[in-house]
């Protein structure tokens, strides 16, 4: 019998969460930017040892607020607590445990039993670490182990971190054929890579404002598909951001897209982009239902 978990990953927005799960997959799993709130759904990411297999849940990052976006994004990561086994609460040593940090680690105290702490960015010229462990030990005392620590950009501490989680994996049938990495269909993964490419490009509200919408695809003779995508924002003039200078900004963002799809399928994807303007996506139960899940 072989060990199998599902592990979630939570923490604040930005504390690394995606940079964590495709530096664990050695494949751009999930789409990571510095803006908080990059990630909107419970992406997998699967890796297999000689032990057995781990399917990794990476969450929207936990953040305090009552608007309806992110009280649904706040459902999807309590979702992905209760479907896990296994629970890596990733704290940020970069940034000081405030209000939020304890919120969360209320919020995840009855997993207690199930939580692996890691502290990320210990790399960064700012962390402090010590503080970090100190918080754990302080609000979540009924965690086992030491907290680990990693840095996902640097691919630091991720043996021990995932040595750690097989040791706890209970024994079960492997979810996934061995070759996975991921389990997402290949239209939500474009859509994602767009999102990043226009999620770097902008700033402020931008990132927030816009979601990708799938049109249309077909199969081209040369085997390549050409797939054409709607990048929807809540202004006229967040339009304008998108489109630039004489459209120069969607085809950076374009061809960025393109360059990383290169990477990830193996057929080359062409896309065609648009922009369209909705005002109250936010407010749109159904539209949310279908993005947020
Ligand atoms: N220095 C350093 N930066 C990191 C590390 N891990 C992530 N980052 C950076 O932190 C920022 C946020 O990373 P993400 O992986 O998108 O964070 P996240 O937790 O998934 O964020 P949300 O999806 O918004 O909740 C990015 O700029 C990353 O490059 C690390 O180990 N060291
Ligand atoms: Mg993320």
């Amino acid at each position: 019998m072989s060990k199998s978990a599902f592990v979630a990953i939570v923490g604040r927005p930005s504390a690394g969460k995606s940079t964590l799960l495709n530096a664990l997959c050695g494949a751009k799993v999930s789409i990571v930017s510095p803006v908080p709130q990059t990630t909107r759904n419970t992406v997998k990411g699967i890796i297999n040892r000689k032990e057995g297999q781990l399917v990794f849940l990476d969450t929207p990052g936990f953040h305090i607020s009552e608007k309806k976006l992110n009280l649904k994004l706040k459902t999807v990561a309590v979702n992905a607590l209760n479907d896990a086994d296994l629970i890596i609460y990733l704290i940020d040593a970069t940034r000081e445990p405030g209000s939020e940090e304890e919120q969360l680690a209320a919020a995840i105290k009855p997993f207690s039993a199930r939580i692996v702490a890691a502290v990320n960015k210990i790399d960064h010229k700012d962390a402090d670490a010590d503080r970090a462990e100190a918080f754990v030990k302080e609000q979540l005392p009924a965690i086992s182990g030491t907290t680990i620590r990693i840095s996902a950009r640097e691919q630091q501490g991720l043996d021990e971190l995932v040595e750690t989680l097989l040791e706890r994996a209970p024994e079960g049938p492997l979810w996934y054929p061995e070759e996975y990495y991921t389990d997402q269909d290949p239209v939500f993964r474009i859509a994602e890579i767009i999102r990043e490419k226009a999620i770097l490009h902008t700033r402020e509200e931008l990132p927030h404002a816009l979601y990708i919408d799938y049109q249309d695809s077909r199969k081209l003779n040369d085997g390549s598909l050409e797939a054409q995508f709607d990048i929807v924002v809540e202004r006229d003039s967040q339009k304008g951001i998108i489109i630039g200078k004489g459209g120069s900004m969607i085809r950076k963002i374009r061809e960025e897209a393109e360059a990383d799809l290169a990477e990830i399928f193996d057929y080359p994807v062409r896309l065609r982009l648009q922009v369209r303007v909705d005002p109250s996506w936010k407010h749109d139960d159904k539209r949310l239902d279908s993005l947020i899940y």
